[in-house]
Parts: structure tokens; C-alpha cells; sequence
């Protein structure tokens, strides 16, 4: 619904290479409402519980030694389909196969330096939300502008 929310987490190359500013425009822009920001080491056992579903895969080890190797940029972004739009604007897991215009399509050209996370269905979110933030860092407000971007 309206009040949906995802998890999005510019990662540590999309920090490194200065595109922080370019991933919240692009979802400021959208329309959606951003609930949670910060910028965080992220220690290896919250990369371990994040990325719990890939435990024992063969990437496993080189995604946590990448997304610890610097800061990322964590987010909750609010609004009408955030976590399947969201995910549309990424692009593909493989930026070889996002479509230019998505951020991967755009920013990246290999899997293991994909720029940016999200959640990939309700339950995820619900997650991902719940291990990176607390409930007092998510803020309650209402953006002013909704009557001119829902119907
Ligand atoms: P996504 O990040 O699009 O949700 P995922 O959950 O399947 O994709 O995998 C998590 C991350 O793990 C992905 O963003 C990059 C890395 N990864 C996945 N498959 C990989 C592969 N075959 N080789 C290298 N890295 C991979
Ligand atoms: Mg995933």
C-alpha cells in the first residue's frame, strides 16, 4: 500500500565513487518519502544476518569482504509499490543485464560491484528495516507535496 516501505543501501563502491547524492535524488524524484538515512560501518555480523540467504554460496565470502570494506549509505524509502519499483529502478542483479536509465544500468558493469541494494519483497523489507534501523531513527512526517503525487 501506500505506507509500504523498502530497505535501499548505496554500497561501499557507490559511496567510494560519489553517487550517495544521485541514488537519493533519484528517489526523492520519484515521489517517495524517505523515512531512514544514515552512513555506517557495517560490522560483519550485521552483513551476516543481512545477507543470511546466501550463507555457504560461493560469492558469499567476496559480497561480505566488499560491503565491509568501506561505509554504506542506508536508507528507508515509503510510498505506493516502493519495493517492486525500487527494485525496478536498481536493475538487474547483473548490471550486464539492467536496462540503462536503472542505477545499475547506469553506474555498474559487474555483480560483485553492483552500487545498491534493495529489498526484494514485503518480508525482506520488513527485515532488512527492522536489523539496520531502530524504531526511534525512522521519522514520522508527512510529505506536503502527496496530494500532487497520489490521486
Ligand atoms: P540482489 O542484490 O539483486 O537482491 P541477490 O540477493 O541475488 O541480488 O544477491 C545479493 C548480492 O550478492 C548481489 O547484489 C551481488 C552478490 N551476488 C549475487 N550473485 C552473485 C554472483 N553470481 N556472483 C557474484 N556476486 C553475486
Ligand atoms: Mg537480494
Amino acid at each position: 500500500g501506500n505506507s509500504e516501505r523498502t530497505f535501499i543501501m548505496v554500497k561501499p563502491d557507490g559511496v567510494q565513487r560519489g553517487i550517495v547524492g544521485d541514488i537519493l535524488r533519484r528517489f526523492e524524484q520519484r515521489g517517495y518519502k524517505l523515512v531512514g538515512l544514515k552512513l555506517l560501518q557495517a560490522p560483519r555480523a550485521l552483513l551476516e544476518s543481512h545477507y543470511e540467504e546466501h550463507k555457504g554460496k560461493k560469492f558469499y565470502e567476496p559480497l561480505l569482504s566488499y560491503i565491509g570494506s568501506g561505509p554504506v549509505v542506508a536508507m528507508v524509502w515509503e510510498g505506493l509499490n516502493v519495493i517492486s519499483v525500487g527494485r525496478k529502478m536498481l536493475g538487474a542483479t547483473d548490471p550486464a543485464k539492467s536496462e540503462p536509465g536503472t542505477i545499475r544500468g547506469d553506474y555498474a558493469i559487474v555483480t560483485g560491484r553492483n552500487i545498491v541494494h534493495g529489498s526484494d519483497s514485503e518480508k525482506a523489507a520488513q527485515r532488512e528495516i527492522d536489523l539496520w534501523f531502530r524504531a526511534e531513527e525512522l521519522a514520522n512526517w508527512s510529505l506536503t507535496v502527496n496530494p500532487w503525487i497520489y490521486e
